[in-house]
């Protein structure tokens, strides 16, 4: 894909040569691609026997001292977001052990405060999908006595935090609810303020809850809320990190993919992958058409103004690495490859990924170099692997765990590391490491050994929750797109717009060919065969159905006021203007204030892990010249 270049940043594109260059692919055998998933299962249990005999019930290990911390409500966290690792893995003993546990004893009918959307990734999407796993005969792991608890538990908890949506813009209010009593945490002192990956990746779990019980009043709040947030936009299809869910007004308006913001463009194009709603189709094209257009400096992705498109921080943060792997799922491969060897490059110099890295500067931002065990690149390489089977991102997988091993392995479990740059071990062991890190290495490794699993031979195509939960696209979830048909995940049909080459195809591919082994001229010569072409600009998703406007066919449009964007300074409102949609808000007013930290802010105690933001970097800002060119990208410094 080619985004246009931006004069300002021609030091980046310098360095990127650097970065990007070619690392020849050592090759993974089969036998070996075995070992490692047997190593990466043997870590698993290190991590996951360690939290259990040291830690449970309490929600998370401390791996250096052995004992346990409660992170986010007591909820035996931990357990809760390894369940479909464990069924992954095929441990149908450990699985039924901590189901019925979970049935007996977790209750939501207490007192306390939690985060909306970590207990939504977390606990809702893990209970949600060890529910969908031990009720179905077809995965394996079925358990006969299993009578939906989870989802009962499920369907309580999400009910406790319906209230976080009864706000003015339908985004909810910001990170609390108090369960027991089901009163939000809504004081009208202050501004209420989230983060739009926190206001945006609600869902796959509440609409997956919804078709599960028959009550759409889940899928409804969370939409709504999404759609709160996108009549938000800049007038350039931007949006930006923090908004007052009240005023509607953005407190923070730097636009990127990754801090604040990432999930918001993942769950866009996941519920349309999951739910066939092609709502949420139109808006992540737009959306990502915008990210490709203003924040991808090839390979690299930069934060910008939203409204304006200047350049505020030029700053890889680890969260932007589920980037390449989202561009697999929407057929963009092209890009996803050369940005995921850019990311790579920086995991290579440290043996991982800094939360931030100064693309100024080439170094590890300051007050930003620890790797608290993130997915994001593992994730990313194994849906490259998926689609390209280009044995450098077994290769990749290989450096990954290595690093893993060798410095971030403990006494108890894996150990954070608070500093990449020696490597220094901090007492913490997220949650996400069992349910999403080592996941994503397992899978990677037994797709190059067999595979033999139940994401690659199950029943159902699924998608992946942004904590790695699993969530099958069964005939009670997924609902098809009338005009098309659909089979598994992707809507195909003889009259696409544009087919673009995936899994499918390599997998088709290899079966001709009978090869079992990956070498790197096999995937070579598949990048030039005739099955392939390359996604344009739009980087429009494989399977996209042809016919109606999404406005024709719902009537529904998303209307910023004229004036709001690129004059910074200047006073202007904020309309969101949705038509002819019963559950939607309608026309909020608020004032585009300068911009103001959201730090400052007394209600607002940051976000509890992707909230590391720099302080600003000591390089010009780039001015905006005119604002054509500001909405070309083109910025000068
Ligand atoms: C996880 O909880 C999820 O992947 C979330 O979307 C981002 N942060 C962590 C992993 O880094």
């Amino acid at each position: 894909m080619g985004a246009p270049k931006k004069p300002l940043l021609l030091i980046l594109l310098i360095f990127s040569d650097f970065f990007i260059c070619e690392i020849p692919a050592e090759g993974v055998t089969k036998e070996e691609a075995k070992q490692l998933r047997d190593e990466v299962r043997e870590m698993f249990y290190h991590a996951f026997d360690g939290y259990m005999v040291h830690a449970f019930p309490r929600d998370e290990l401390k791996p250096l001292s052995c004992g346990g911390e409660d992170t986010l409500g007591g909820y035996a966290l931990t357990l809760i977001d390894s369940l479909d690792t464990l069924a992954l893995l095929g441990d149908r003993e450990r699985f039924v052990t901590s189901v019925e546990w979970i049935g007996k004893n977790l209750r939501f009918d207490i007192n306390k405060t939690v985060s909306v959307f970590e207990t939504t990734i977390r606990i809702l999407g893990g209970l949600l999908s060890a529910h969908l796993i031990a009720s179905d005969y077809n995965t394996g792991m079925r358990i006969p006595s299993y009578d939906d608890e989870l989802l009962h538990l499920a369907e309580d908890l999400a009910r406790r935090m319906l209230p976080a949506f009864d706000t003015p813009t339908g985004i909810i209010s910001r990170l609390f609810s108090i369960l027991k009593t089901n009163l939000v945490n809504l004081a009208f002192d202050g501004r209420i303020i989230t983060s739009t990956a926190g206001g945006g990746t609600l869902t796959l779990e509440f609409g997956a809850l919804s078709r599960l019980t028959n009550d759409p009043i889940f899928e409804q709040v969370t939409k709504n809320a999404v759609r709160g947030l996108w009549a938000r936009r800049s007038r350039i299809n931007l949006v930006g990190a923090h908004i007052d869910v009240f005023s509607g007004e953005w407190t923070q308006k730097d636009a990127g993919i990754g801090t604040s913001i990432d999930s918001f463009y993942e769950y866009l194009l996941k519920a349309y992958l999951l739910f066939g709603d092609e709502e949420y189709l139109f808006i992540f094209q737009e959306a990502y058409r915008a990210a490709m257009l203003y924040l991808y400096n090839d390979p690299w992705y930069v934060e910008v103004n939203m409204n304006s498109a200047a350049l505020v921080w030029p700053l890889f943060n680890s969260l932007q690495a589920f980037w390449p792997g989202l561009q697999v799922l929407a057929g963009d491969i092209e890009p996803a490859v050369r940005t995921h060897a850019a990311f790579f490059s920086v995991w290579k110099r440290y043996g991982f990924t800094p939360e931030g890295f100064n693309l100024a500067t080439f170094n590890v931002q300051q007050g930003q170099k620890s790797y608290p065990l993130r997915p994001e690149l593992i994730e990313s390489t194994y849906w490259l692997y998926k689609a390209t089977r280009n044995p450098r991102f077994l290769d990749a997988g290989r450096d990954m765990l290595a690093s893993l091993q060798h410095a971030a392995r403990c006494t108890c479990g894996y150990c954070h590391i608070s500093d990449v740059e020696f490597h220094q071990q901090e007492d913490h062991m997220e949650s996400f490491f069992l349910a999403e890190t080592v996941k994503y290495l397992w899978l990677l490794f037994d797709l190059a050994a067999g595979p033999d699993n139940l994401v690659e031979n199950g029943p159902y195509k699924y998608i992946f929750s942004t904590e790695g939960h699993l969530l099958p696209a069964t005939p009670q979830i997924s609902l098809v797109s009338e005009h098309c048909s659909y089979l598994g995940a992707y809507c195909r049909s003889n009259n696409l717009i544009q087919e673009t080459y995936s899994s499918d195809i390599i997998n088709d591919y290899r079966d001709k060919n009978h090869s079992d082994s990956f070498s790197d001229t096999d995937a070579k010569n598949l990048f030039s065969s005739s099955s392939f072409q390359k996604s344009p600009a739009s980087g429009l998703i494989k399977g996209l159905c042809p016919g109606l406007t999404h406005g024709q066919r719902y009537g529904i449009s998303y209307i910023a006021s004229d004036d709001n964007i690129v004059d910074e300074s200047s006073s202007a409102s904020q309309v969101a203007v949705v038509q002819n949609s019963p559950d939607l808000m309608v026309s909020n007013h608020s004032t585009d204030s300068p911009p103001s930290d959201v730090n400052e802010d007394p209600d607002y105690p940051g976000e509890p892990e992707d909230d590391q933001r720099a302080p600003q970097l000591e390089i010009e800002t780039p001015q905006i010249v005119n604002e054509t060119d500001a909405k070309a990208g083109l910025v000068e410094g």
